[in-house]
């Protein structure tokens, strides 16, 4: 199991704190969308992403970034027990979604970038490696379906 240190814990919640789920989470979906142009297949439905205008105005793609935002907001709120708290978006993901796991590295990095990119200076390598450590707890907790 993953473990934590009392600095790495506090560097997490304090930054989130002010974080703009919505904002962030659009930036970090429609970002992974523009870079990474695969990852559009999944997102058919949600209308136009043509372009990349088309992508950061859709607002389909804002909203759902947002709600992947949240729940990132749920695991640093479950740090000891981030497995159990996406098991069931894990069975989704894999068995009905069939996300290939690696695109969930993919997005984590992208929030590491928008992060950096609104925090600027703030964005101390402690916070980097913090955020980096939780990135990659969230891919291997939405990962362990498939394994
Ligand atoms: Mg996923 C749905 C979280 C990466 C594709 N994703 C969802 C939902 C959540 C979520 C909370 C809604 C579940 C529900 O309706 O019950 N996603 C989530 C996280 C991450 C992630 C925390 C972090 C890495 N998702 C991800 C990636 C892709 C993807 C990388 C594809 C490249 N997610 C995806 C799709 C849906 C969800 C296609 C269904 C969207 C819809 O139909 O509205």
């Amino acid at each position: 199991m993953v473990q934590w240190t009392s600095e790495e814990r506090q560097l997490i919640t304090s930054l989130w704190g002010k974080v703009d789920v919505a904002t962030v989470g659009a930036e970090t979906l429609s970002c992974l969308l523009v870079m990474y142009p695969w990852t559009q297949r999944f997102f058919h439905e949600f209308g136009n992403l043509s372009s990349v205008t088309a992508i950061c105005g859709n607002p389909r793609v804002k909203a759902h970034g947002k709600k992947v935002l949240t729940s990132f907001g749920d695991a640093i709120k479950n740090l000891d027990n981030v497995k159990a708290t996406f098991a069931k978006l894990s069975e989704l993901h894999c068995d009905k979604l069939h996300v290939d796991p690696e695109n969930f590295k993919l997005l984590g990095n992208v929030l590491i970038i928008v992060l950096a990119n609104h925090f600027g200076k703030d964005f101390t390598p402690a916070y980097h490696a913090a955020y980096q450590k939780l990135v990659n707890v969230v891919a291997h907790g939405l990962s362990r379906r498939y394994h």
